[in-house]
């Protein structure tokens, strides 16, 4: 670790944690890397950045998961967190660390919140009679859900079967917090973007919070209720304390939780928004723990018109996408197509559309034409420019803005038009190249030639530098043949151009056209 480490803001930023019931999708993938690349972006930005992602491993579903596969479910658990874990390494996804909810400091953690939460009066013996969604591991309310004709009953939002459960279990007093949430809302509304989803919420604290059934005695794969061994906990409770155990609780004394609670961004997906942003404060609010700062919920990725699940059975691996079109594509596409906080759709031909217009022409052919006269007429060092016109000026101010333009987009969490501004810039930069013709000048004016080969290759750093959180691998792969050494790659170091006279590596491409297979 740096010695400047603490002087760097502390950044912590999560994901939901997977159930591990089955083998991760694209839609799971589109979340690791989301956050990935934000908290790649904060790392270049000069934070401290602590990344958790992980798995769910209790609960009814894996539970009954496991037995329906005949295997012990610890075993199942662990077998499918490790494909979990596995996935993310593949993907280039920056954890620092991941979590699994049958780790031992987090049952400790979630003993500590649920003692709190008692000792403030908040929890009570009841009995719990209504719908429940192994599927979604969630309670519903008889208005939430739908009688079918075949006279089964399922969720209304989310169709998942519900089933009629009456138990006598430890009960949450959710609906003390009503009006504290509100005001939650009120005083800070980035508490949920977008704003679709806070609003959704905040009417469903309006319509009037019921007290939430949190544990459970007819299965027993859970954080046992501390004093109560025939009880486990809800699902939902441990998993979400999961961010708490991240952050060092329950010492709260501890160097890591001093520096990274409130956790800054849960970035999950747009389903589970009520788990993350009203029983979750609730319960950090029974327990006296600061909040964390923002909850961001994307959308779903679709397929084939509907929602990637293993219940619809439309999954595709996300293995089978990197091996087939390239890691950093895939990465790139998600991040580019797909407006973040929204639904979008994966199919085969947007993302060769995508493979073949952004990053073939537009930026590896770029690289690969500028570079390859970079090589052959000016002895493969970085040329020497003379003076600047207004056209090259009107390039290197359009590099020279971007940092601030990326950076207002990745705060608001609109990483696609980070990405899209960045592919602007790119554009104007193939029409000075197309305008300028080096091509030509290498005859008539070389000395012009290298001052437009230097401009070109000095935007390509810029945006080979604001691109690395979003393809890590083929920016480092441009910035090499740059010539730019890999301790000049922080965003502190924009602001330093190109210097004259650095040998270059010979070029390679990047990003080879996607050519179907006969
Ligand atoms: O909900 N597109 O786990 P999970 C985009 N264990 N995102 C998708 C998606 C799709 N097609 N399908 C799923 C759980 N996701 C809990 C979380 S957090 C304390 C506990 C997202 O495995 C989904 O929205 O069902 C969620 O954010 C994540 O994948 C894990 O889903």
């Amino acid at each position: 670790t740096s010695p400047h480490r603490s002087a760097r803001p502390g950044f912590y930023i999560t994901t939901a944690i997977d159930y591990p019931n089955a083998a991760p999708h694209v839609g799971h993938a589109y979340e690791s890397i989301s956050a990935d690349a934000v908290a790649r972006f904060k790392r270049l930005d000069g934070f401290d950045v602590f990344f958790m992602t992980g798995t769910d491993e209790h609960g009814q579903k894996v539970q009954q998961n496991a037995a329906a596969e005949g295997i012990p479910v610890a075993e199942y658990a662990s077998r499918n967190s490790d494909v979990n874990e596995a996935l993310d390494r593949a993907l280039n996804v920056s954890i620092d660390r991941f979590i699994r909810t049958t780790d031992d400091d987090h049952v400790r953690a979630s003993v500590e919140l649920w003692n709190r939460m008692e000792a403030n009066g908040d929890i009570y013996l009841d009995k719990y009679a209504g719908w429940y969604s192994v599927r979604d591991e969630a309670f519903y309310t008889e208005a939430e859900t739908t009688l079918q004709d075949d006279g089964t009953r399922i969720s209304t939002d989310t169709k998942t079967p519900v089933e009629w459960t009456e138990e006598s279990n430890f009960t949450f007093r959710l609906s003390a917090y009503q009006d504290k949430l509100l005001a939650l809302f009120a005083e800070h509304p980035e508490y949920l973007e977008p704003a679709t989803r806070r609003n959704e919420i905040v009417s469903f604290i309006k319509s009037g919070l019921r007290d939430l059934s949190i544990s459970r005695t007819t299965f027993d794969w859970g954080v046992p209720v501390p004093g109560h061994p025939d009880h486990v906990m809800y699902v939902w409770v441990d998993a979400l304390t999961n961010y708490l155990t991240g952050a060092g609780f329950p010492d709260t004394e501890s160097e890591a939780f001093q520096r990274y609670w409130p956790a800054d961004l849960h970035i999950i997906g747009k389903d589970i928004t009520r788990f993350h942003c009203v029983y979750w404060p609730a319960f950090l609010m029974s327990a006296g723990i600061e909040l964390p700062k923002r909850v961001f919920a994307h959308g779903f990725v679709n397929y084939k018109g509907e929602k990637m699940s293993k219940s619809v059975g439309n999954v595709v691996d996300p293995h089978e996408l990197v091996d087939l079109y390239g890691l950093d594509q895939v990465r790139f596409f998600l991040l580019r197509e797909i407006s973040y906080g929204q639904d979008g759709a994966y199919s085969h031909e947007a993302i060769v559309g995508r493979i073949n217009a952004d990053l073939a022409n537009e930026l590896g052919n770029l690289a690969q034409r500028s570079l390859t006269m970079v090589a052959k007429n000016c002895d493969a060092v970085v040329p020497t420019p003379g003076e600047f016109t207004a056209e090259d000026k009107a390039m290197l101010d359009l590099a020279a803005g971007l940092l601030d333009r990326v950076r207002a987009e990745f705060d608001s969490l609109a990483i696609h038009l980070a990405v899209e501004a960045l592919w602007s810039v790119l554009g104007e930069t193939n029409r000075y190249f197309s305008a300028q013709q080096p091509w030509v000048l290498r005859k008539t004016d070389p000395a012009r030639m290298a001052t437009v080969l230097y401009v070109t290759m000095e935007v390509l750093r810029v945006v080979a530098i604001l691109v690395q959180p979003i393809m890590p691998d083929s920016a480092a792969k441009i910035l090499d043949l740059l010539g730019v050494e890999a301790d000049n790659r922080q965003f502190t170091d924009l602001g330093t151009a190109l210097t004259a006279g650095t040998p270059l590596p010979p070029p390679a491409p990047v990003f080879p056209r996607f050519v179907e297979a006969e």
